[in-house]
């Protein structure tokens, strides 16, 4: 496991490279769920597709930029699951971007989902990582190249902020009430567009509610399970919160089927999710 943190720490300052100095502009290509691809989304994977295949104990990679798994190790004991530029639409206006990691023991499937990690591409250079039996912790690069650590990371009960994707027409009458219930409350609104930067303000500001709903267009939502919504629900599971499915199902048993499947899905501290639970 410490062999693919330090593939990441290796990896993520390189992207933060290319994001201030490499090219912006869109390739020609599309990737596997059909997205328009950066320049960028390509170097980011191939940045981190070649530190991770020096592994040893990884046996396969999977990455949302590229079709099936690449087999690196037949005896590793792991297989990572990456979103290399989570959020890549908003390089153009320089907001924060990230990467994702899912690390998987034997199986890519929810139940064998032992660690996660992502890292955050903004003013600082940081890295939150939930390792096995290990807390929240957040990282930051420093001067000297190398991570620090910062804190540990756990959510309150309950938090100040709302953050709500897809396009509102599409939401369901349930997902809209859920969502001004909580407006009405006092909650703040605030939303990138960019999961990983949407969900490290709500880790840090200590609690709220990120949500990425079923619509009408997509039933399933939009956000990847292997990638970015199981990586993520280990993370608010670990640092006190949950993350459930429309249905009020635990993200973390969702059965996955293919590399690419979706899920609706909600992530906040215990009071947000319980108040999606009993929206339903
Ligand atoms: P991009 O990587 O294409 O910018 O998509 C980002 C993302 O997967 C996730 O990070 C956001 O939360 C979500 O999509 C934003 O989607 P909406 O614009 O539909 O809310």
């Amino acid at each position: 496991m410490n062999e693919i943190l330090k593939a990441i720490k290796l990896a993520a300052p390189k992207i933060a490279d290319a994001l201030k100095y490499a090219d912006k502009g869109y390739a020609t290509s599309e990737n596997q769920t059909g997205d328009r691809q950066l320049k960028l989304d390509i170097l980011s994977d191939e940045i981190i597709f070649n530190e991770l295949k020096k592994c040893q104990s990884i046996k396969a990679i999977i990455s949302e930029e590229r079709e099936g798994a690449d087999e690196i190790n037949p005896n590793g004991k792991y297989i990572v699951a990456y979103d290399p530029l989570d959020g890549s639409s908003l390089v153009d206006v320089n907001f924060s971007v990230g990467s994702i990691f899912g690390i998987y023991e034997g199986e890519a499937i929810a139940s064998n989902l032992k660690a996660a990690v992502y890292t955050i591409y903004g003013a600082r250079l940081e890295l939150v990582s939930a390792l096995e039996n290990e807390a929240v912790k957040l990282y930051q690069l420093g001067k000297d190249g190398e991570f620090g650590f910062v804190k540990e990371i756990a959510l309150s009960q309950k938090g100040k902020l709302n953050a709500t994707g897809a396009t509102q027409k599409g939401w369901s009458e349930t997902h809209a009430k859920l969502v001004r219930a909580l407006f009405n409350e006092g909650y703040r609104l605030r939303y990138s567009g960019a999961m990983v930067a949407d969900l490290h303000q709500i880790l840090l500001k200590g609690g709220g509610l990120f949500s990425y709903p079923a619509t009408t267009d997509a039933p399933n939502g939009k956000l990847r399970l292997l990638f970015e919504v199981l990586p993520f629900a280990l993370i608010y599971e670990r640092a006190g919160g949950e993350g459930v499915a429309a249905n009020g199902t635990r993200l973390l048993d969702i059965k996955v089927n293919s590399f690419h499947q979706t899920s609706p899905c909600y992530f906040g501290s215990k009071y947000e999710i319980n108040e999606v639970k009993n929206s339903l």
